[in-house]
C-alpha cells in the first residue's frame, strides 16, 4: 500500500520534474523570507513597495516562461503556476503584480511586437526595473472589451490615443504601458499600443480604498491626445484575440495561484482547529470541522490536479481557451469559497488580521472577477457545449 501525505493526497510533486521542484522551492523560499513580511502592513496600509518588482526579478520570477535571451527563465507553463501558487499562498495581490508584468506585459511584447520592443523593453520588465501594466477594461466596458471606446487615430508619423481605461493593476507605479485601442488604420480593429511613462497626455491616477487586493496598486489609465511613433504598435496581432492571447496565459496562472491561497487558508485552519478548544476538546476532534477540512482538502487537490493537466497540454501547445476557463472559475470560486469556510472555522478571530484569512477571502472576491468573471467563464463553457452564444 502506498503512503497517504495529507498535504499532498495525491502526490502533486512525484509528478513534477526535478527543475519544477526547485522553482517551486525557490518561490516558495523567496514568498516566505521577503513577501510575507510585508504583508500586513501592505494590506492594512493599502500600500505597494515598488521595490518588490526588482526583488522579484533578481529572484527570478519574472517572465518565467520567456526565452532566456530576453532575461526571463525560459522555463514551461507548469513551472509558472507553481510560482504563482507558492506567490499567491502570502496574497494575491502580489501574485497579481507578477502574473501582470508576465503574462500580460511581457508576453504580448515578446509574441507581437518586434525584434527592437523586444530588445528595449523584456530585459528590464524581467529584471523589475521596469514595471508594467496592461489595459483593457474600460469605465464602461469590462465583461464586453468590444464595446471599447478608446481610439488610436492614424497621423503623419505614427498615432494619436484617446481614451479611458479602468481598474489596471500597476497602471500608478508602471513605467511601461501595453493599451488596447481601436485603430482606424486598421479597419477599426483592436491593437496593442506600447506606452511609456511621462508620455504628453498620459497619466495613471490610483484607485484608492479598494476593501480587497490592497497590498497591490490599481489605477485608471487616461490618454489625451497621446502622441505616439509607429514604433509603438505592437505589430504582430489584430483584434480580440491579441488580448485573450495574453489572458489565456494569465488567467491559467490566476488557476494555480488561487490554489495557494486556498491552502493558506485550509492549513490555517487545521493549526487552528488543533489549538483551539471548546467543550473540553480540541475543535478538530468535532465532526463538523473534519468534514470541512476534508472538503478543502479535496477540492484543492483536484484543482491543482486539473491545473497541472491544463499546463502539461499549454507545454505542448496543445491546450484549448475552454480548458483555461474551465480552470479559472473553478479553482477560484472554490478558493473563495474555502477562505469563507476557514474564515468561519476561526470564529470571532476570523475577522483579524493576525489571522490572515479574511486577507485572503477579501482578496479572492477581486480574483474570481478579474480576466474574466465566473459567470463569464460559465458563458463561454456554455457557448462551448451548445454552440448557442448567451452573452446578448
Ligand atoms: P468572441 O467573438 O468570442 O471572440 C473575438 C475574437 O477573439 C478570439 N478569442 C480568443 N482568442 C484567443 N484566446 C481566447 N481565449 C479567445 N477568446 C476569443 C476569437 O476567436 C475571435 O477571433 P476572430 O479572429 O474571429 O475575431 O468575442 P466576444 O466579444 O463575444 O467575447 C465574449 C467574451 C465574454 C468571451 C470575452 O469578451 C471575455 O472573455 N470577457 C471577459 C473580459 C476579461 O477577461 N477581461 C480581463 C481584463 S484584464 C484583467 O482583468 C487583468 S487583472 C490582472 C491581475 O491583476 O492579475
Ligand atoms: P461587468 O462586466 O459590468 O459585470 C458585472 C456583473 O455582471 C458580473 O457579475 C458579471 O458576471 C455580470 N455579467 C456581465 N455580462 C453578463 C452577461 N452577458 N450575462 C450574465 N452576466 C453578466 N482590467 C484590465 O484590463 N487590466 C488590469 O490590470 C485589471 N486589473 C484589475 C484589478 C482589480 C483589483 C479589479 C477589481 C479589476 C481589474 N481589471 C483589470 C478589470 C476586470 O477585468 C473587470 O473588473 C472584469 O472583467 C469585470 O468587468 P466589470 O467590472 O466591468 O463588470
Amino acid at each position: 500500500l502506498g503512503r497517504f501525505d495529507w498535504e499532498d493526497a495525491l502526490r502533486l510533486s512525484d509528478q513534477l520534474s526535478e527543475e519544477e521542484r526547485m522553482l517551486a522551492q525557490g518561490a516558495r523560499d523567496f514568498a516566505g523570507d521577503v513577501l510575507a513580511p510585508k504583508v500586513r502592513a501592505a494590506y492594512a496600509n493599502e500600500t505597494v513597495d515598488p521595490g518588490i518588482f526588482a526583488e522579484m526579478g533578481t529572484a527570478g520570477l519574472l517572465g518565467v516562461t520567456i526565452p532566456e535571451g530576453y532575461g526571463g527563465l525560459g522555463a514551461g507553463y507548469v513551472a509558472y503556476g507553481l510560482v504563482a501558487r507558492e506567490i499567491e499562498r502570502v496574497d494575491s495581490g502580489y501574485r497579481s503584480m507578477m502574473s501582470v508584468q508576465s503574462s500580460l506585459v511581457m508576453y504580448p511584447i515578446y509574441a507581437y511586437g518586434t525584434e527592437e520592443q523586444r530588445q528595449k523593453y523584456l530585459p528590464g520588465l524581467a529584471a523589475g526595473t521596469l514595471i508594467g501594466c496592461f489595459g483593457l477594461t474600460e469605465p464602461d466596458a469590462g465583461s464586453d472589451p468590444a464595446g471599447m471606446t478608446t481610439t488610436a487615430r492614424k497621423t503623419d508619423g505614427g498615432y494619436l490615443l484617446n481614451g479611458a481605461k479602468m481598474w489596471i493593476s500597476n497602471s500608478p507605479i508602471a513605467d511601461v504601458f501595453v493599451v488596447w485601442a481601436k485603430s482606424d488604420a486598421h479597419d477599426g480593429k483592436i491593437k496593442g499600443f506600447v506606452l511609456e511613462k511621462g508620455m504628453k497626455g498620459l497619466s495613471a491616477p490610483k484607485i484608492s480604498g479598494k476593501q480587497s487586493l490592497r497590498a497591490s496598486v490599481t489605477g485608471e489609465i487616461v490618454m489625451e491626445n497621446v502622441e505616439v511613433g509607429e514604433d509603438a504598435l505592437l505589430p504582430g496581432v489584430a483584434g480580440l484575440k491579441g488580448p485573450f492571447g495574453c489572458l489565456n496565459r494569465a488567467r491559467y496562472g490566476i488557476a494555480w495561484g488561487v490554489m495557494g491561497a486556498a491552502e493558506a487558508c485550509w492549513h490555517a485552519a487545521r493549526l487552528y482547529g488543533l489549538d483551539r478548544k471548546q467543550f473540553g476538546k480540541p475543535l478538530a476532534q468535532t465532526q463538523l470541522f473534519q468534514k470541512k477540512l476534508a472538503d478543502m482538502q479535496t477540492e484543492i487537490t483536484l484543482g491543482l490536479q486539473a491545473a497541472l493537466q491544463v499546463g502539461r497540454l499549454m507545454d505542448a501547445a496543445n491546450a484549448a481557451p475552454e480548458m483555461i476557463s474551465l480552470i479559472k472559475r473553478n479553482n477560484c470560486g472554490k478558493a473563495l469559497d474555502i477562505a469563507r469556510m476557514a474564515r468561519d472555522m476561526h470564529g470571532g478571530n476570523g475577522i483579524s488580521e493576525e489571522f490572515q484569512v479574511i486577507r485572503h477571502m477579501m482578496n479572492l472576491e477581486t480574483v474570481n472577477t478579474y480576466e474574466g468573471t465566473h459567470d463569464i467563464h460559465a458563458l463561454i463553457l456554455g457557448r462551448a457545449q451548445t454552440n448557442l452564444q448567451a452573452f446578448f
